[in-house]
């Protein structure tokens, strides 16, 4: 889809602003299917600015037809957050290449790349370098399975933030702190606080944001995109009152 703006660029100005944006996460094979038009229709309507679509494990849904049903609903812009280069596809407006630096497995720090070349080739994706780090919660999720690595944990604020800077040093043009997705507890406060005071580029949080108060509170921390998704399968009339907060949040909002 053309646009005036890169979606890189719309975040990074969003980021120079200090508005956070709000991105919600869409699981093709989790989502209620009846009642997807009405949330991407409040999405649109209550403030939601990205929608990402993807997952760590295998999709079996099409996701052309999946995005191109989105697109019925919305006319927010598509991220594709994929668990594999099996889930790339042309019908988005562009690709977080994610590459999950926290953890030293080749195939997601490099080998998935590689083998999506042929189709990012073929295709009109914005491709956006995104360093993807995997933040210990605790308790195992699906990104551990799924890509066998452990993530650091929250305590070790130095090595959280040698990864973040090293990650930007490469050229990554993002950095995604995750927690899991269905956390128990999301990214703490003060590691996005440590790594939004070492890089410049914009950081996004996700990963067990199913309140209001946790997303505004990864804001106020200083995460420039927050994304809820788990809980916008359970609870869908969250997404009003998670959207209101992201959006009010400003210095008036956070806790001194
Ligand atoms: C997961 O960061 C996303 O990759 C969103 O997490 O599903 O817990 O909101 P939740």
């Amino acid at each position: 889809m053309l646009r005036n703006k890169s979606i890189l660029d719309m975040i990074r100005l969003h980021s120079a602003e200090k508005k956070a944006l709000l991105a919600v996460l869409l699981d093709p094979d989790k989502v209620d299917t009846v009642g997807l038009p009405k949330m991407l229709e409040t999405a649109q309507n209550q403030g939601v600015h990205l929608l990402l679509v993807g997952s760590s494990q295998p999709i079996q849904t099409r996701l052309d037809i999946f995005i191109q049903n989105v697109r019925r609903h919305c006319s927010l812009p598509v991220l594709l957050f994929p668990g594999s280069y099996q889930q790339l596809c042309h019908q988005a407006d562009a690709l977080l290449f994610l590459s999950l630096i926290s953890g030293r497995n080749p195939d997601y720090l490099i080998g998935q790349h590689v083998a999506s070349v042929p189709f990012l080739e073929q295709s009109n994706l914005e491709i956006i370098s995104t360093g993807y780090v995997l933040i210990e919660s605790g308790y195992e999720t699906s990104v551990h399975r799924a890509s066998q690595t452990k993530g650091i944990e929250s305590t070790d604020l130095h090595l959280i933030t040698n990864t973040t800077r090293a990650g930007e040093w490469l050229g990554m043009k993002l950095i995604y702190l995750e927690a899991g997705s269905g956390a128990k507890d999301p990214v703490p406060e003060n590691v996005i606080r440590a790594v939004k005071s070492t890089v410049q580029i914009p950081v996004i949080v996700g990963g067990g944001i199913n309140t209001p108060e946790k997303a505004n509170l990864a804001v106020c921390a200083g995460a420039d995109v927050v994304v809820v998704g788990n809980i916008l399968e359970k609870t869908p009339s969250l997404l009003r009152e998670i959207a209101h907060a992201v959006n009010k949040s400003s210095s008036k909002s956070c806790p001194v």
